[in-house]
């Protein structure tokens, strides 16, 4: 592959120029398929809209970092895998979450601290994990998650299992040695994970073209031997294409790649954002290519959604959400026990290990 070309001729762009034939992965779609697809992004937004009100409300501490703008990236590559697949991610990890199929419930108690969340409450906005979906976190060391990805990879190669790690990263951790050292393993090693680089353009206030030398990101593959490609980000079909091909290499050769996902996030870093490194000019020329109205508009032409329809889908995201905030709001908070579980994997290994050390002073 290693191709700078963002467009994809087989694929219908977003803005319609060009709608030749849909890429077998995404023709193959039925209209229900396609309508949840836009139902899963519309529903991260509005769960994150609520989760920014409960925070000025003082009802969520801690960080908290949204995914709105974003919401293509990971509700279409994780719409292509299997059983046998694995996700991980780095602490802007709400969208992930709900697009494995986490409840609203649970991710909104997590972020409110409450024992039903996720993680207990101990975990918070960055540290959503759901082993039982395969979803592995939740992240906040940035690049953290790098090698995480690649260990994921070896595991299910080392089991014999047919399938493969998607390891998300944004573009501030492309420089972080530890993603250079799990880049050099996994190709050496040949090991199943995708590492797909959600290109906001930011990292906190610094610009890419501030931080990152060379162009595009993912071409630091070629140094590895690794494939790579550059992707409209915010083009759900143009998503779910590149990653099905990349995830079918994985799959048959165990082959890892860089997929670079083009995106922008709307909103501030985190809750605490003052926003002066960009103009509000730039969010709103982004806002052109808000994931969620390209795909409305693309399924609009094709005849498969109608105003009304996309309307009460938004309804019932914004009622999903607030029930979510309604249920954190009247969950208990972590009893003081939980302070001392889930430290380590086995909590009665620990035990045993505290009490050694005690016999020994
Ligand atoms: C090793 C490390 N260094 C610095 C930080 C502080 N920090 C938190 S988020 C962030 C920006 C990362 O940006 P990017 O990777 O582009 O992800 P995005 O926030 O855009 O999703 C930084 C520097 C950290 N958490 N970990
Ligand atoms: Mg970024």
């Amino acid at each position: 592959m290693s191709s700078t070309a963002t467009a994809n001729e087989s694929t219908a762009s977003a803005d319609g120029v060009g709608a030749v034939a849909l890429a077998p992965v995404n023709a193959r779609l039925s209209a229900e398929e396609k309508i949840e697809l836009f139902r899963q992004m519309v529903r991260i937004r509005r769960f994150e809209e609520f989760s920014i009100r409960a925070y000025q409300q003082r009802k969520i501490g801690g960080f908290c970092h949204t995914y709105i703008g974003q919401e293509a990236v990971a509700v279409g590559s994780i719409s292509v895998l299997g059983a046998d697949d694995h996700i991980i991610t780095a602490y802007r990890d709400h969208g992930h979450a709900l697009a494995v199929g986490m409840t609203m419930n649970e991710c909104m108690a997590e972020l409110y601290g409450k024992y039903t969340g996720c993680s207990k409450g101990k975990g918070g906005s960055m540290h959503f994990f759901a082993p039982k979906r395969n979803f592995w976190g939740g992240h906040g060391i940035v690049g953290g998650q790098t090698p995480l990805g690649a260990g994921l990879a070896f595991a299910l190669k080392y089991l014999g299992k047919s399938g493969c790690c998607l390891c998300y990263l944004g573009d501030g951790a492309v420089n972080q040695g530890a993603f250079h050292e799990s880049l050099n393993l996994a190709a050496l090693w040949k090991l199943p994970v995708i590492y797909i680089i959600e290109n906001n353009y930011y990292s906190m206030g610094t610009s890419q073209t501030r931080s990152s030398a060379g162009s595009p990101l993912a071409k630091r593959a070629e140094a590895y031997d690794m494939e790579w490609d550059v992707i409209n980000g915010n083009d759900l079909y143009e998503v779910r294409e590149k990653t099905e091909q990349a995830v079918r290499r994985a799959h048959e050769d165990h082959a890892p790649a860089i997929l670079e996902m083009q995106t922008y996030r709307f909103r501030g870093h985190s809750m605490s954002d003052p926003e002066k490194y960009r103009t509000k000019d730039e969010v709103e020329e982004r806002k052109q290519n808000d994931p969620i109205i390209l795909f409305r508009r693309t399924l609009e032409e094709e005849g498969v959604l109608d105003e009304e329809a996309a309307e009460t889908i938004d309804q019932e995201a914004r009622a999903e959400a607030k029930a979510s905030a309604d249920f954190a709001d009247q969950s208990p908070e972590p009893p003081a026990e939980e302070l001392f579980t889930d430290i380590y994997k086995d909590d009665a290994q620990l035990r045993a290990s505290l009490e050694a050390q005690k016999q020994k002073l």
